[in-house]
C-alpha cells in the first residue's frame, strides 16, 4: 500500500513542487522537443503555485470544518498536441460520476485528445485498456487501479514504450515506483482516522458501541486504507466492529449488506461506510427496519457528495468525511508537466475536510458535485 503518507507530507510536496519547476529532466525533454513546443514552462509554474495554495488551503482546512470542495483551482495548461488515455474504474458512485466529469471536462479546458474507457468495476478491462492505449500510442496514460495488486507487467510494458503513466485517485502497492510517474489523490490511511477520531468524540460517554462496518470494494486502496485508518483511533475496547463486508461501494450493496446485519444483530449503534453511496443503501434497509437512521442507528460516510450532504443536513446521517472528486485540473497540470519533461513529486495529495450536519447546510448551496 504506497498510500500511507500522512497529509503532513502535503508542504514537503508543495516544496518539492517547486524544486521540480526548476529543474527538467534533459532525455525526456530531448525526447519530447517537438510536443513540448505545444506547451510552455507555464504549467510546472502554476503548478507549484497551486500545490503551494494546497498547502495553505490544508492548514486551513484543520482549522475551518467549513472549508468545501476544496480542490486548488488549477490553472490548465494547453495540451491540444497530445493524446492522454484514462482508465476509469467504472460508474458504482455519485463520486466516480463527479470524478469522471472532472477529469472530461478538465481535458476539454486543455484542449487534449482524451480516450475514456470504463472498465466497470473488473481489473481484466482495465488491463486490457491499457493494452490498447500502448498500441495506440497515447502520449500519456492515467488511471485509477480498481485493486491495489497486480499492475507490474502492465505498467512494465508502458514502460518499456516510453509512455508516462500518472496514477489517480487510487494507489498500487508496486514496489518498483519508477513504473508510473506520480500519484495525485486522497489519503485514504488519514480519512479512515477522521472518521475514527468523530466517533470517539461522539460516544465519548458511552460504555459500549456496537459498529458494523460497511467495506468498499475488495482490495482497493480505499476500502484497506479507511479500514485501517479508523481502527488506528478506534482502539478503546469499549468499541465492538460487531460485523465488517464490502457494499462494493454501490448503494444496493450497501442496502443489501445492512439488511443482513440488521438480521443478525439486534443492537447495532453506528454504521461505518467508506462511501455516501453504501451510507444510502444502509439508510434504506434501516427504515425498511422500522428504524430511525441518524437517531436509532447513527451513520458515519466518507465522500461529501451531494445526495450524502442532503441526508447529512437532513440528520439521517451524522458526519461525513470529504473525499474530493474533483481530480481533473490537477491531473492536467501534472500530465503537462510530465509531457514537459520535468520532474513531478511522486505523490500530490488531495485537500480535504469533513463535515456535521451544520456545516453540510452551509456548504450545500455551493457544493460542486
Ligand atoms: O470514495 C467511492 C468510489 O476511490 C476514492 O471510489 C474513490 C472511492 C470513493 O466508488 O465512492
Amino acid at each position: 500500500m504506497s498510500n500511507k503518507k500522512s497529509t503532513a507530507g502535503a508542504i514537503t510536496i508543495a516544496l518539492a513542487l517547486i524544486l521540480a519547476a526548476c529543474g527538467s529532466d534533459a532525455d525526456k525533454a530531448a525526447e519530447t522537443t517537438a510536443k513540448a513546443a505545444a506547451t510552455t514552462a507555464a504549467p510546472a509554474t502554476t503548478a507549484a503555485a497551486a500545490a503551494t495554495t494546497a498547502a495553505a488551503t490544508e492548514t486551513t482546512a484543520a482549522t475551518d470544518g467549513t472549508t468545501a470542495g476544496s480542490t486548488p483551482a488549477a490553472e490548465i495548461p494547453d495540451l491540444s498536441a497530445y493524446t492522454i488515455g484514462f482508465a476509469q474504474v467504472g460508474a458504482e458512485s455519485g463520486w466516480r460520476t463527479a470524478n469522471t466529469k472532472s477529469i472530461q471536462s478538465a481535458a476539454e479546458d486543455a484542449g487534449v485528445k482524451l480516450v475514456f474507457t470504463d472498465a466497470q468495476g473488473k481489473q481484466e478491462a482495465q488491463v486490457e485498456s491499457i493494452r490498447g492505449f500502448i498500441e495506440q500510442k497515447v502520449d500519456l496514460i492515467a488511471f485509477s487501479p480498481v485493486v491495489e495488486t497486480g499492475w507490474d507487467a502492465v505498467l512494465g510494458e508502458a514502460k518499456e514504450a516510453g509512455i508516462p503513466v500518472i496514477l489517480t485517485d487510487r494507489a498500487v502497492d508496486s514496489k518498483d515506483t519508477s513504473l508510473y510517474k506520480t500519484f495525485l489523490g486522497s489519503d485514504f490511511v488519514l480519512e479512515g482516522e477522521k472518521a475514527g477520531d468523530w466517533v470517539n468524540t461522539e460516544f465519548a460517554d458511552a460504555d459500549s458501541v456496537k459498529i458494523v462496518e460497511l467495506q468498499g470494494t475488495t482490495g482497493s486502496a480505499p476500502a484497506l486504507d479507511r479500514a485501517e485508518g479508523f481502527r488506528n483511533k478506534v482502539t478503546d475496547p469499549k468499541f465492538d466492529i460487531i460485523a465488517s463486508q464490502t457494499g462494493e461501494f454501490t448503494r444496493e450493496g450497501g442496502k443489501k449488506v445492512m439488511e443482513a446485519f440488521l438480521q443478525a444483530n439486534p443492537e447495532i449503534d453506528l454504521v461505518y461506510a467508506h462511501n455516501d453511496d453504501m451510507g444510502l443503501g444502509a439508510i434504506e434497509a434501516i427504515e425498511a427496519a422500522g428504524l430511525v437512521p441518524g437517531e436509532d442507528i447513527k451513520i458515519l460516510t466518507v465522500d461529501a457528495v451531494h445526495d450524502g450532504m442532503q441526508a447529512l443536513a437532513d440528520g439521517k446521517i451524522n458526519f461525513i468525511v470529504e473525499c474530493s472528486p474533483l481530480l481533473g485540473p490537477q491531473l492536467m497540470q501534472l500530465a503537462g508537466a510530465v509531457l514537459n519533461g520535468e520532474t513531478v513529486p511522486e505523490r500530490v495529495v488531495t485537500v480535504e475536510t469533513t463535515f456535521d450536519q451544520e456545516q453540510a447546510i452551509a456548504a450545500l448551496p455551493d457544493r460542486q458535485y
